[in-house]
């Protein structure tokens, strides 16, 4: 299948600077993969990022209207009957990527692979960061971000949280509450990844017509790819994820849409993080 390359050009849903970066870096490293039909960027607004500790709806209007122009792009991507491939940015971008996908597709279920539950909502979120709240947005409890939208929501039993290790006390009701689930990086390490992938993959194709997969590479562990803007340790190796990948690639018929994202290269030490990324890329390009 033909990809579009979709660069996520922001770093408004995070308070450190950089992940705005991090897409045109790896874009620019596979543009000549003959499975590319073109490479578009979304960039964000210059805008000076809120940092007041008792803001907390931190760019929102900024985030949104970033996030308005990319859920037209991916919209249109998938109109022209090409695949999305969303270059991020931080996590914030997947409310654009998975929202557009859902509107064209319907009803599918999601796959968040990510140390962090990004599950919190406006009533529980302690620093403001938006991206923070994505997945709990695509399941339709944060209106404030998702008013460009009108579709319908993925729902949190289709809602699959991978390799979650850091979700904050005050978050893990919301995902309790509302029944999405949680595979955990404990569980990466104790049992069969082909096992877990499979099981994800069942909960979010229940009674939907397929998933859209959202990889953050902040659920591999800091040592191995720091180049992230808020590092979880003790993550999985290198190994670990791109086996995770490969496993998730077994169903690519179901999988609709992807997302890479939260690759800051002002935190990269070494090229470490930018090597996983482009062979998660290659990965990617070689079996879509
Ligand atoms: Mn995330």
């Amino acid at each position: 299948m033909k990809i579009n390359i979709i660069n996520a050009a922001t770093d408004l849903g995070v308070h450190v600077d950089g992940s705005d970066k991090g897409p045109l870096i790896l874009s620019h490293e596979i543009e000549n993969n003959k499975k590319i039909d073109s490479i578009i960027t979304v960039k964000k607004k210059d805008i000076i990022k809120s940092h007041d500790p008792k803001d907390l709806e931190k760019n929102l209007k900024y985030v949104n209207e970033f996030n308005e122009r990319l859920y037209k792009e991916i919209k249109n991507t998938k109109d022209k009957g090409l695949f999305p491939l969303t270059i991020g940015g931080d996590h914030s971008l997947a409310i654009a990527s998975a929202l557009a996908s859902i509107k064209t597709d319907e009803s599918l279920g999601i796959i968040w692979v990510d140390a962090h539950g990004d599950y919190n909502t406006f009533a529980t979120t302690k620093t403001g960061n938006l991206h923070g709240l994505p997945l709990a947005a695509n399941d339709g409890l944060c209106q404030k971000l998702t008013a460009f939208h009108d579709g319908a929501y993925f729902k949190p039993e289709n809602t699959v949280i991978f390799g979650g290790r850091d979700i904050d006390p005050w978050e893990m009701p919301v995902i309790k509450e509302n029944h999405a689930n949680l595979i955990t990086t404990q569980d990466i390490k104790e049992k069969e990844i082909s096992k877990l992938v499979k099981e994800a993959v069942t909960l979010a194709t229940k009674n939907t017509n397929g998933i859209h997969l959202s990889l953050d590479l902040d659920v591999i562990d800091p040592v191995v790819a720091p180049g992230v803007s808020v590092p979880a340790k003790d993550g999985i190796d290198e190994d670990e994820f791109l086996n995770i990948v490969r496993e998730l690639l077994k169903y690519k018929d179901q999988i609709k849409s992807i997302d890479l994202v939260e690759f800051n290269p002002t935190r990269d030490i070494d090229d470490k993080t930018k090597k996983i990324a482009l062979k998660t890329l290659e990965i990617l390009l070689e079996e879509l």
